[in-house]
């Protein structure tokens, strides 16, 4: 077989020989009829190939058809690596090919919607652009979702995808490492599992039925099977109505449920170290997509401490008052008060990760454990990065007749919940466990503004396609 090197692998080292690569015709430059600029691209790296007219390396013909090339086309191109004696500014690897052969694999349309490199620019990057005169298209969000296929050839997209993977695939490691094993449950489920109204309803043959919104009853359920520590990675429906920059209809959900034996501090032990190794993890091992991200949405490295920050939720609301903000001490945090108790943190203990623990009951699901030492407060957290919530988790009330008590004041039609009700009476263990949102973990890392980023083909109460 051909001997293929990727582009990303181009480099000096390579002088003088040959190689092989195959990528997309990004831009395409004719210089009179005897030469052409070929900038090449492969997973957001690119490399600059040159077309000269001389015996040992291409002919006239070749330099027509080079310049009448649909830009990303797929071609395959040979020939010997060079290294000028000045960067390179319009590609990303700093050595050029100089072309002997260029074969069109398959075409690309004459026109584009989007151009991937107007549209892998930054906000910077385009100011500048726009000053100097350059016609260029400002590719707006919804454009790149529209055409997402074309929006997720850039290299930041190429980057983002690739770290969200890599957060779901060591956080199914570390899980592996402490006793957890991997689930399924249902996500065609008879009633809402949190509660809320932000459900999406349909008919199961018949019977109402809706999208699980968690998979929060049936991970309990696994619980009270004996399975002590399990994990599930899936996806997860809410039929949200409003159109923020965090919340999606579909998004993806990496939950976490175990047995406690004496303290709820226990999951957040977990949560704890599980971050610290994800965050370590991509700053040691995507140090690429990392700087192909920060190139188009500059963003400063999360500072995080080697031992998560636990606050209370009464110890917030202090922060808080003594910066000025009043709210109410037994009511919910909004998405300002949020930001702003970030600020606080960061500003007195220099970390933008943190666990805020002991929520007020009232502002939390049925399912949640109340304090032995107060009925106002929870065995309940929710985990921010820079001001915004990724996670919530908490202990669960384990006793079934304190459960349908817990529902019935919550306002739940304890019908729609019987059989995970009836899990309880066979002996149940305490338990406790946490949800977290993938979408929103990379985009917070990354500090994006927008989860619609870190969503493949996002699903928000405006948009079902792509
Ligand atoms: P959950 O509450 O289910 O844990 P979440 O992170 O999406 O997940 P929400 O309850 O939706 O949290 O919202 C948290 C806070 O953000 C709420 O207290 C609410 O005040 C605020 N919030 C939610 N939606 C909006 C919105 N569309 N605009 C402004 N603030 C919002
Ligand atoms: P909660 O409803 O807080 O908790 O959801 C857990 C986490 O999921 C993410 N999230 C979302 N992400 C994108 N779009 C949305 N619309 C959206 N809604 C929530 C957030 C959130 O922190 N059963 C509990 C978890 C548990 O206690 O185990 C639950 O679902 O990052």
């Amino acid at each position: 077989g051909k001997k293929w090197t990727k582009v990303e692998h181009l480099n000096s080292e390579l002088k003088d020989q040959v190689v092989l690569v195959r990528g997309r015709a990004q831009a395409i430059r004719a210089v009179g009829k005897k030469m052409a600029f070929v900038v090449v691209r492969k997973r957001g790296f690119t490399v600059q190939c040159v077309l000269t007219v001389a015996p040992d390396l291409v002919s006239p013909q070749m330099v027509k058809f080079a310049t009448s090339l649909s830009r990303e086309s797929i071609v395959d191109i040979e020939g010997v690596i060079s290294v000028p004696g000045q960067a390179i500014t319009g590609a990303s690897q700093q050595v050029e090919i100089q072309v002997r052969k260029l074969y069109c694999v398959n075409k690309a349309a004459p026109t584009l919607p989007i151009m991937i490199e107007d549209a892998a620019r930054s906000e910077v990057e385009i100011e500048k652009a726009l000053q100097a005169g350059e016609q260029l298209v400002r590719v707006n969000q919804d454009t790149r979702l529209n055409f997402r296929v074309l929006d997720i050839r850039t290299p930041a997209n190429q980057g983002i995808f690739r770290i969200q993977y890599h957060v779901e695939k060591i956080f199914r490691q570390f899980l592996e490492s402490e006793g957890f094993f991997g689930i399924h449950t249902p996500k065609l489920i008879a009633g809402s599992s949190e509660g809320g109204s932000a459900v999406f309803r349909l008919d199961y043959k018949g019977t109402p039925a809706c999208l699980a919104q968690s998979p929060q009853l049936h991970k309990q359920m696994s619980i009270c099977g004996d399975f002590n520590r399990v994990f599930e990675i899936g996806p997860v429906f809410r039929a949200e109505d409003s159109f923020t920059h965090r919340h999606l209809c579909e998004f993806t959900g990496l939950d976490v449920e175990m047995e406690i034996e004496e303290h709820y501090s226990e999951v957040m032990d977990i949560v704890d170290r599980l971050f610290v190794t994800i965050f370590d993890s991509l700053n040691e091992t995507c140090s690429k997509e990392l700087s192909a991200i920060n190139k188009q949405y500059p963003f400063d490295k999360l500072k995080y401490l080697r031992k998560t920050l636990r606050l209370t939720f009464e110890e917030g609301v202090q922060m808080l008052k003594e910066a000025g903000v009043e709210i109410d001490p037994l009511g919910d945090l909004n998405t300002e008060t949020e930001r702003k108790l970030g600020q606080l943190v960061l500003e007195k203990y220099g970390t933008e990760f943190y666990i805020l623990h002991r929520y007020p009951l009232a502002v939390r699901p049925f399912y949640t454990m109340p304090c032995h030492d107060s009925p106002n407060y929870s065995n309940s957290f929710d985990v921010f990065i820079r001001g915004e919530e990724i996670i919530s988790g908490a202990q669960r009330v384990h006793v079934p007749e304190f459960l349908v008590e817990r529902a019935q004041s919550c306002g739940i039609d304890v019908k729609t919940i019987s059989t995970y009700i009836d899990a309880f009476r066979y002996g149940a263990p305490p338990h406790g466990g946490f949800g977290v949102g993938l979408e929103r973990v990379v985009m917070l890392f990354c500090a994006l503004n927008n989860i619609r980023k870190t969503s493949l083909f996002p699903r928000d109460p405006q948009r079902i396609a792509p």
